[in-house]
């Protein structure tokens, strides 16, 4: 049985560890199911703590043996780690645990992938693997042998030492448990050198599975400019003579920074033209940078406890899409940041698993992954940087990276060396970090005759625990135009500190059209009723290319709600302005796809819920399906030019010139074949010579209610390739219409392939189900079912993915009254399982309120 009661952990109870680690010995004899892990810690009083009591965390551990200063000794052991009376003074500890990697399918800790050994010790996973202070906080110097016979046996730092059936590593930077690695398996390497600023000359590999060797390159290139970009833009050298990169198939998340040594999903690293999309290559770049990045902001300097996680995790994220920003197109990158952030994060701060950047309390920690600690961190390092600007940025990340190195630090020490820097006082801009929720500003406009007057209101809906919002300060980018498109005052930083205030500009010759929230300088949801005539004013002359794409991204939500809600024809301004987007040689290919999007399906239903609609998920799928029709008419003449035009004939790369060009010419495809019925698309299937090609023509086909004969062929092609072969079962039901999406995973779920416990597959037919709106939300409630079924078949197996998986409820109370009862029902069904995981058991307390 489980523990009844899962406890609440306090921010506010934080207190240091009575001890301190000098260093940490690992022997791991390596075995499938009797792994013996031994270890031998040098601990000492730490002088900072007051409390001695000695506890060590440990779970699912058989305890060998325990030795203290070489005398055998007998610890207290429970089912969550051990106690034992200990020295006044320093004092050697010893234990030989035995595991079981093989039997753990939970994927955190040492378990087995395709028979390698692998580890995932971030956030509480090294105490699956011997006793220790699992907490970031205790910071030790790590030496590690591995004895096993296998080719490739790998940990942290630098080599040592190997031979026959034995290596050996240690790691000079000491760092807490949770960057713990070691993997042994029968791996090849693709390997490289870089050279760093000051001359050191580092091997890099990358560990794959034998026959992934083909799919390494773009990686390696990746890293490269990582490690480049790093020295180049922040000053950060690498700090040790390798660099390690393994591929894992089952993996919980996309990767992980242990030091030295990071471990991939291999769908986060692997690429080959053949098998993966412009879209992958972006991702997979971007997460090479990431992981990298953590060296020095998470692994250099680390998190003195789980709720500061925001700390290395929003500042890595802000980090990697500058890399992208730099190495692909800024306005483009920002523009999908934004897409991701409404389609991930609003939700999140708008329901009821809404919470700080920095949370106050948690159950279990691994539910505290979300898109509000990464992505809104990220957010609110962007808001940071925009108030100070960024030369006293560069030198608050200087001095972050000179004061703190080698420390576990806080949101408070983050903060300091903004405010020693620049002077200012940074206690309002901290609510960022305290307070949950998105905030809506909204916008009333004054013009005399030559002053313009913009008075901004900010106002935070009440979230969970947090009834009254105070004012925050928020970043407001406003640019004013004059009739012709002409910028008569350039982007100001209006810096919105109150619950009202107002701005002036003075000397104008004439009424301004204003571009408010350029480059979206605040994750706030604006709330403006503008002329549709301004919005089509700005989709046409906007000198911000973020809100250029803004304005037709309002007009196409306001049309689309408009035909959901009242019947509306399709609004002319939004096809025309598009049309003429889409037309404009002028405008990057890759910005014009985007410019064609519409909003998702679910953001539509959280906008008209927002405005006091109970969203019907039919009636929104609906009007999308008519937009686009009505789009792919206005735009019919130009298409085949356009889808001409946009062809690629030189090799493939997967660069951000290729992949633009490519997913303007999908766009024009999928319009096409709402004309032709899918000819073009068969013949595109048929000619394909890449996975982008291939998979935007299947898409296409799909939605045009053919496309089974390049169904199965694709299938019969791609059998072997696991990465590919999650892209064939996720099309299925992304694509499915409505009323067949569940029975459509259904089927699947049932097929030969579905191995789900590899979290990637799961999460093909599961996520795919959950984003497909109108499909998962069918009136008949199969959808909500089918998941719950495979969510209470998961939650033994692996809790973490699990429970990740309910925020697919989580906007559940925007729906009509019978899908509330469907889905409530779902929720209580599955937590009336018996024994149901603490992770699973808190997400769903908290979606239900
Ligand atoms: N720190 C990693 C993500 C990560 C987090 C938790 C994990 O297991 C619970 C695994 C990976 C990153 O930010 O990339
Ligand atoms: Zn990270």
């Amino acid at each position: 049985m489980r523990d009844a009661a899962p406890t609440t952990i306090y921010l506010k109870d934080y207190a240091p560890f009575g001890y301190l680690v000098d260093e940490i010995s690992l022997t791991f004899d390596l075995a499938p199911n009797a792994t013996r892990v031994h270890s031998r810690i040098a601990f000492r009083p730490n002088p900072d703590a007051t409390d001695r009591t000695f506890f060590l965390h440990g779970e699912q551990l058989s305890l060998i043996s325990a030795r203290i200063d070489d005398q055998p000794v007998e610890p207290e052991v429970t089912e969550k780690g051990l106690t034992c009376k200990v020295p006044d003074g320093p004092f050697t500890w010893e234990t030989e645990v035995e595991i079981d990697p093989s039997g753990n399918t939970a994927l955190e800790g040492l378990y087995m992938s395709n028979g390698m050994y692998c580890t995932q010790c971030e956030a509480e996973g090294f105490r699956k693997i011997t006793y220790y202070p699992d907490r970031p906080d205790v910071m030790g110097v790590f030496s590690v042998r591995i004895n096993g016979d296998l080719p490739v046996l790998l940990s942290n730092g630098n080599p040592v030492d190997s031979g026959e059936g034995f290596a050996e590593w240690h790691d000079p930077w000491p760092k807490p448990a949770y960057l713990f690695a070691l993997v042994a398996g029968d791996l090849v390497a693709h390997s490289d050198r870089f050279t760093t600023v000051s001359g050191r000359d580092v091997a890099l590999n990358l560990y794959v599975r034998p026959g992934d060797e083909g799919k390494c390159a773009f990686g390696m290139e990746a890293l490269k400019k990582s490690m480049k970009w790093d020295e180049d833009v922040y000053g950060r050298e690498y700090d040790l003579d390798v660099f390690n990169i393994v591929a894992v198939d089952d993996f919980n998340m996309g990767a992980m920074e242990n030091k030295g040594l990071n471990i991939f999903n291999s769908s986060a690293v692997l690429a080959s033209p053949e098998t993966s999309t412009d879209a992958n290559f972006e991702r997979i770049e971007a997460i090479i940078a990431h992981e990298y990045f953590h060296n020095w902001t998470g692994n250099r300097i680390t998190c003195r406890d789980w709720f500061q996680l925001c700390l290395k995790e929003g500042l890595t994220v802000f980090r990697d899409a500058q890399f992208t920003a730099d190495m692909r197109s800024a306005a483009v990158k920002r523009i999908e940041d934004v897409i991701d952030l409404r389609a991930r994060q609003f939700p999140e701060d708008n329901g009821p698993l809404a919470h700080p950047v920095r949370p106050e309390s948690f159950q279990e920690i691994n539910n505290f992954y979300t898109a509000t600690v990464y992505e809104k961190g990220a957010e609110v390092i962007g808001i940071l940087k925009r108030l100070v600007g960024d030369r006293a940025y560069a030198e608050a990340l200087d001095l972050y990276f000179a004061r703190h190195d080698g420390q576990a630090c806080t949101i408070e020490d983050w903060l300091a060396v903004f405010e020693e820097v620049t002077g200012r006082d940074l206690s309002q801009f901290k609510r960022w970090y305290s307070d949950a929720g998105t905030p809506r500003v909204s916008v009333q406009e004054d013009w005399d005759g030559s002053t313009y007057t913009l008075t901004l209101s900010q106002q935070t809906p009440p979230t969970p625990g947090q009834p009254d919002k105070p004012p925050r300060v928020i970043p407001v980018a406003v640019g004013l135009l004059g009739p012709n498109g002409d910028e008569l005052r350039p982007t100001e930083m209006l810096e919105l500190t109150e619950a009202r205030q107002s701005f002036r500009f003075d000397g104008l010759p004439s009424k301004p059209v204003p571009s408010i929230l350029r480059e979206f300088s605040a994750p706030v949801i604006l709330d403006r009723d503008s002329p549709t005539s301004e919005r089509a004013f700005l989709l046409a002359h906007d000198t911000d290319p973020f809100n250029r794409w803004e304005a037709g991204r309002s007009l196409a939500r306001d049309t689309v709600l408009a035909m959901a809600v009242d019947g509306a024809a399709p609004n002319a301004s939004y096809l025309d302005g598009i049309h003429a987007v889409l037309r404009d040689d002028t405008l990057d290919p890759a910005y014009r796809a985007l410019m064609a999007g519409l909003p998702g399906q679910s953001e539509l239903a959280g906008t008209l819920h927002e405005r006091g609609i109970t969203p019907d998920p039919m009636a929104i799928y609906q009007a999308c399906e008519d937009l686009r029709q009505a789009l792919a008419e206005t735009c019919r003449d130009m298409l085949p030019r356009l889808h001409a035009d946009t062809r690629v004939d030189a090799p493939y790369a997967p660069d951000a010139e290729q992949s633009g060009k490519r997913a303007l010419a999908g766009t024009a495809l999928a319009l096409i074949t709402r004309l032709d019925g899918g000819e073009l698309a068969a013949e595109e299937y048929a000619a394909a010579d890449n996975m982008t090609l291939q998979l935007t023509a299947l898409a296409a086909l799909l939605h045009a209610g053919k496309g089974e004969t390049q169904l199965s062929q694709f299938h019969d092609q791609w059998r072997d390739d696991r990465l590919v072969m999650d892209k064939w079962f996720g099309l299925q039901v992304s694509m499915a219409k409505p009323d067949r999406a569940a029975q459509v995973a259904q089927a699947l779920t049932q097929h030969a392939d579905f191995n789900w416990k590899n979290p990637n597959r799961f999460r093909a037919v599961m996520g795919a189900l959950a984003t497909n709106h109108a499909g998962f939300h069918h009136a008949s409630g199969a959808a909500y079912a089918l998941l719950a079924d495979w969510l209470i078949r998961l939650d033994p197996v692996n809790p973490q993915t699990t429970a990740r998986m309910f925020t697919a409820f989580q906007t559940w109370r925007r729906y009509d009254a019978d899908r509330q009862a469907l889905i409530a029902a779902q929720l209580d069904r599955i937590a009336a399982t018996p024994d149901l995981s603490p992770d699973s058991t808190e997400m769903i307390a908290r979606i239900r309120g």
